[in-house]
């Protein structure tokens, strides 16, 4: 009995059970006598989330207790997947609940099968997001994360005649037992409308934000348990609801379709993910979706703060904000005008609080992602915001002007760091937007963070040169390992005592067992078990039987040029080639995985999926490949399905074009699951690198200065085709239609944009080296001893790459926050 909060917290089979019953009945409404599987999902969620609540008021409370910094993080996307089986662990009820369910003749593992994911974000970004929440309740650090509550999530993709089609995910449509909606918490958020400016009787210059159009924002909570800790920190996303006011008025003047249609614009703010990650368009509804998020976001941090505080002194030594890449930067110009408009601080004032609460992640090189909106847009929606940006910059450019640098050009270095870029169109650049406005600007991975330092904004970094830092991306070892791989968990565990799975260092105690036989065939034991496991999911989804001899060779990520699924499928290709031009050789078998998802309107990307199941299709029907090379296209990548692949993974394909994965955590989440890696030395392969040792990886191909050297040299992908003979005939085999026979030229996109529109990501220049390279993983992998050493020495040295890592450095080094004493 918890005599604080008076509620009981039964954590017996039998006190499990009443819950589950109590809301499978009493919540839900249904006969006991014929649940379904989801009836039962829905009614242990609804258990488990009773018992995380008290956690949550709990966490809550000691933040006002100890009088705790805040820290918020703002970010549109999050992918936290499924939460049954992450909140159960984290509460050490998995065992209870096993019981409790078999009690009721159920299996966990099928109920837990019913839930959908939340797939709220696109890829890296948002998953990362997940993981850094897990470990700031795992640290007990007082974070919230505040995003948007969409109602249709990532898109499901179909694969129908080896295309890709989308269809709507509408992941609540059974509901969501998860979040808590808080209807008393409505914040009308502003749109449109224009500024009066108007002198106050103190003589002060005021301008005012009116005639606008509001949307209310209603925020959704759901919780975030950290590992048996006995904290919940809390996401809070804002659901767009349209203002009652605004449909009476329409109402009352009869405009009934009227009222409709408004309620129904107002509330496409909160529908639909845009599902795009590296290229982001100007759209209104985009910049009004960031907008919504950030300003109920603001208001709400505002208002937490202004319970304890009667000033904004204390503000930056009690809030931090962390924007999660350019998307949320809108908030820089919001702070403002709170500060300036409506709490009258006169702006340097104003702008140092800013300046001292907001820090930047960047998370992309991509110029297309490098978001800019027109100014004629944001003048349009948010006009006060307009003139804010404007006078940021213009203060700015003064600023620079007053730099004794002896710059050569200062004046064209000023038109290089504007916040405002005139041509081809007047617009805002965020980024810049965001650097100017945070004390930190944070890379993702120490080459990227150079990267940014030195190619991508080097004169900030020379006018800033204390602002920018890297902080190395991490993955939270309790979703993907201890969830995702229980058997590999349980032998881990064997080896180290204690609470490993927070202290992710401690797995370098696993290195010695590398050398031991006996140890080296449980570990394979485990991968086996993995492999049946996901052999048997791609029977059940797409009916094609898996070689569980073969090696499991995946590439699962958002397709893209500079991931380079393209390089991939080029060596499929040859090694079908090699198979049919020797049958009866001896070759090392390979089951190629694939997935993931194309941006809708991102042809090439989409092209590339039909490639590889054209591939698949060919490949899969050819008896003499039969016991030696198959290609698996799994259709609709997710969290949960990134779950059951990784752990059976033996290869892990981390091929981007050097310089363009700003650090990447896929490669993080295999190597840590025991998989050896074949990569170009980018994002954090090249950390983990120098943690695993070259001995363990299989690195291949240009640099990213050699990427660079090559371009500036005039790189000419023809030279490649035509030296190496087996390239050439993989090409040609393309170009000759051998995997499009009913549809002539289909992939000529594909032959072109290599071999005639420049190969923009040298995909063809690292043929040679990648092809060589999956010739020393064949040898190594036919040594089933020296692959399972390697595989777990891999294990061992992943300890850096824990989230929880990461997020002690953003505690200590961008945050100024201290763990706080956790409640349990
Ligand atoms: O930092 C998380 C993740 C990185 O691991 C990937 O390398 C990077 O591509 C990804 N970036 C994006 C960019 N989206 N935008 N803008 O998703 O971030």
């Amino acid at each position: 009995f918890d005599a604080d909060i008076g509620l009981r917290e039964d954590n017996t089979v039998e006190g499990l059970k009443r819950d589950i019953i109590r809301h499978v009945v009493s919540t839900q409404g249904n006969d006991y006598a014929r649940p379904s599987d989801y009836n039962y999902y829905h009614g242990l969620a609804l258990a488990v989330r009773d018992r995380m609540i008290i956690q949550w008021i709990k966490t809550q409370r000691s933040y006002y207790k100890d009088k705790a910094k805040r820290v918020y993080y703002l970010s549109m996307e999050y992918l936290p997947g499924k939460s049954l089986m992450n909140s159960l662990h984290c509460l050490g009820l998995t065992e209870t609940a096993q019981q409790a369910l078999k009690d009721f003749g159920l299996d966990l593992e099928d109920v837990a099968e019913v839930e959908w994911d939340a797939g709220l974000g696109n890829g890296g970004l948002g998953r990362l997001a997940s993981c850094y929440l897990d470990s700031m309740a795992t640290q007990c650090i007082s974070g919230y994360g505040y995003g948007i509550r969409y109602d249709y999530g990532m898109f499901h993709q179909m694969i129908e005649n080896g295309a890709q089609v989308e269809s709507p995910d509408n992941w609540t449509k059974r509901g969501n037992p998860w979040e808590f909606d808080r209807a008393r918490y409505m914040k009308p958020v502003n749109f449109f409308g224009h500024v009066q400016t108007w002198v106050d009787d103190q003589g002060r210059l005021r301008h005012s934000w009116v005639d606008t159009q509001k949307v209310l924002a209603m925020a959704c909570d759901l919780l975030v348990p950290g590992f048996r800790n006995g904290q919940t920190i809390n996401m809070r996303l804002w659901a767009a609801k349209s203002t009652m006011d605004f449909n009476l008025e329409y109402f009352n003047t009869g405009n009934y379709i009227g009222a409709l249609e408004a309620k129904i614009r107002d509330e496409t703010i909160s529908k639909v993910l845009y599902p795009s990650d590296q290229k982001l368009t100007g759209k209104v509804l985009r910049l009004s979706q960031q907008y919504f998020f950030v300003a109920a976001s603001l208001e709400d941090i505002l208002r937490r703060y202004k319970k304890k505080h009667d000033t904004f002194d204390m503000f930056p030594e009690m809030v931090v904000i962390q924007l999660n890449d350019t998307h949320p930067t809108i908030a820089i110009p919001e702070l403002m005008r709170i500060l300036v408009d409506e709490e009258l601080l006169d702006w340097d004032t104003a702008w140092d609080i800013c300046t001292r609460v907001f820090a930047y992640t960047n998370h992309t090189i991509l110029p297309e992602a490098l978001e800019t909106w027109p100014c004629s847009l944001i003048q349009r929606v948010l006009p006060r915001h307009m003139e804010i940006i404007y006078e940021i910059n213009h203060r700015f450019m003064q600023w620079l002007d007053t730099l004794a640098d002896g710059h050569p050009d200062p004046d064209s270095r000023k038109s290089r760091l504007s916040i405002i870029q005139e041509h081809p169109e007047k617009s805002v650049r965020m980024a810049n937007l965001a650097i100017v406005g945070s004390f930190s600007v944070n890379g993702v991975a120490a080459m990227h963070t150079e990267i940014i330092k030195s190619v991508v904004f080097p004169e900030f970094h020379e006018v800033f040169p204390g602002r920018f830092r890297n902080i190395t991306n991490g993955v939270t070892p309790r979703r993907w390992l201890n969830q995702a791989n229980p058997g590999l968990t349980e032998l881990i565990s064997e080896k180290i005592p204690g609470n490993w799975l927070c202290y992710l260092d401690k797995l370098e105690q696993l290195s010695p067992h590398a050398d031991d036989p006996e140890f080296r065939v449980r570990w394979r034991k485990v991968k086996r078990a993995n492999k049946e496991l996901l052999a048997n999911y791609v029977r059940r989804k797409i009916g094609i039987e898996c070689n569980l001899d073969a090696m499991f060779d995946v590439q699962v990520k958002r397709i893209h040029e500079y991931k380079r699924q393209l390089l991939n499928v080029l060596h499929v290709i040859t090694l079908y080639n090699r198979i049919k031009a020797n049958p009866g050789g001896e070759f090392t078998p390979r089951a190629v995985f694939f997935g993931g998802k194309a941006a809708p309107s991102y042809f090439m990307a989409k092209l590339i999926i039909r490639l590889i199941n054209a591939v698949a299709d060919v490949v899969n029907n050819d008896a003499d490949m039969a016991g030696r090379l198959q290609v698996i296209f799994l259709p609709n990548y997710c969290v949960s399905q990134a779950e059951r692949i990784i752990p059976a993974t033996e290869l892990s394909e981390q091929i981007s074009t050097a310089g363009y994965e700003a650090s990447g955590t896929g490669n993080m989440k295999f190597a840590l699951n025991g998989a050896l890696t074949i990569g170009t030395l980018d994002g954090a392969n090249v950390e983990m690198l120098e943690e695993i040792g070259a001995e363990n990886m299989f690195i291949f191909g240009r640099t990213a200065d050699e990427i660079r050297d090559l371009r500036r040299s005039g790189y000419n992908p023809w030279h490649y085709c035509e030296r190496d003979p087996e390239l050439k005939k993989v090409l040609s085999m393309i170009s000759r239609n051998v995997f499009s026979p009913r549809d002539p030229d289909l992939f000529a996109p594909i032959t072109d944009s290599l071999l005639h529109n420049g190969d923009y990501y040298c995909v063809l220049a690292d043929y040679r080296a990648y092809v060589d390279c999956q010739e020393q993983v064949d040898l190594v992998y036919r040594d089933q001893e020296e692959w399972t050493r390697r595989s777990i020495l891999n294990t061992a040295r992943m300890g850096k790459f824990s989230s929880d890592r990461s997020v002690a450095e953003y505690a200590r080094d961008i945050w100024g926050v201290e763990p706080l004493a956790c409640p349990i």
